[in-house]
């Protein structure tokens, strides 16, 4: 559902990337009324200079106004969260996710591994997602390099202080949840999308995540060793529900603001479902 807010009268995207020679190594952005873009991207250059793989020698923040009648409003998923025991039963449990999502066990496997070895040429970090048929495992990213990168979506920020503190209380203080919260939510708003994977590419950071329409975000605690600096995402698309053009069109331009937010449950031990 598209409406407009009538309290917001201008809205900016301001967004910031962070590399050093000319590796990725820090990026954010935050969708915010006119009068907090200054304090935004100081916020987010100050984030880019101090950011662990930096110092980075180029850091590019842009804003850019958004008319708000076309920002899409939306409630962040729910949120699980799971402890396992061993990398490896975490990307069991993350592929059995993916399959109890509506995938094959043979795309779900392919998705593990893909993230596993280096989604790019060379095994080498995708700076945005691969986009992969839910089908037949095909790749239809066009730039193996860049991927997909998910733009242009926020909390509203009057919910952001009580979004922070029930994921703190709950133990998700950590600025990646929230993140990574808000990311998938946009993309699970998005058209002919039948699941997410993630872990990230930060080598101190090993949870990562199942996302999926019907199932929310599934938190698991270990997706990778502690050291490893591969990891990304893969989007899972229905292609007889959407064209590649139209779904990469909603992910990097269609604003999206989240205003509610969905149960946190509390950590549970992962257990492989009855057969
Ligand atoms: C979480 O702990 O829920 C976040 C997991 C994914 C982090 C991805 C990233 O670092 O961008």
């Amino acid at each position: 559902m598209i409406i407009s807010c009538p309290m917001m009268t201008s809205l900016y995207s301001v967004r910031m990337r962070a590399s050093c020679h000319d590796q990725h190594i820090s990026g954010a952005e935050r969708l915010v009324p006119v009068h907090a873009v200054a304090e935004t991207t100081a916020a987010l250059i100050e984030r880019a200079l101090s950011a662990p793989l930096g110092p980075p020698d180029k850091v590019h923040c842009n804003s850019e106004q958004i008319d708000p009648a076309t920002v899409h409003w939306a409630k962040l998923p729910d949120v699980y969260s799971y402890q396992v025991e061993s990398v490896q039963d975490g990307r069991l449990a993350a592929t059995q996710l993916l399959i109890g999502a509506g995938l094959s066990a043979d795309r779900a496997a392919l998705a593990v591994a893909t993230l596993a070895e280096g989604a790019g040429p060379d095994g080498v970090v995708m700076r945005g997602a691969v986009l992969m048929d839910a089908v037949t495992g095909e790749r239809l990213e066009h730039d193996l390099v860049r991927g997909v990168r998910v733009s242009r979506m926020d909390l509203l920020s009057t919910c952001r202080p009580d979004v922070e503190a029930l994921l703190a209380a709950a133990g998700l203080g950590h600025h990646r949840v929230l993140e990574a919260l808000i990311l998938s939510g946009k993309v699970l708003q998005a058209p002919g999308i039948v699941a997410e994977l993630c872990w990230s590419d930060a080598p101190d950071y090993v949870t990562g995540y199942v996302a999926a329409p019907r199932c929310g975000y599934q938190r698991i605690s270990q997706l990778k060793t502690a050291g490893d600096k591969r990891g990304g995402r893969v989007f899972f698309v229905d292609r007889t529900k959407v064209t590649v053009s139209a779904l990469v069109d909603y992910l990097e331009r269609q604003p999206v603001l989240f205003d509610t937010v969905g149960t946190i449950a509390p950590l549970k031990k992962w257990e492989l479902p009855d057969a």
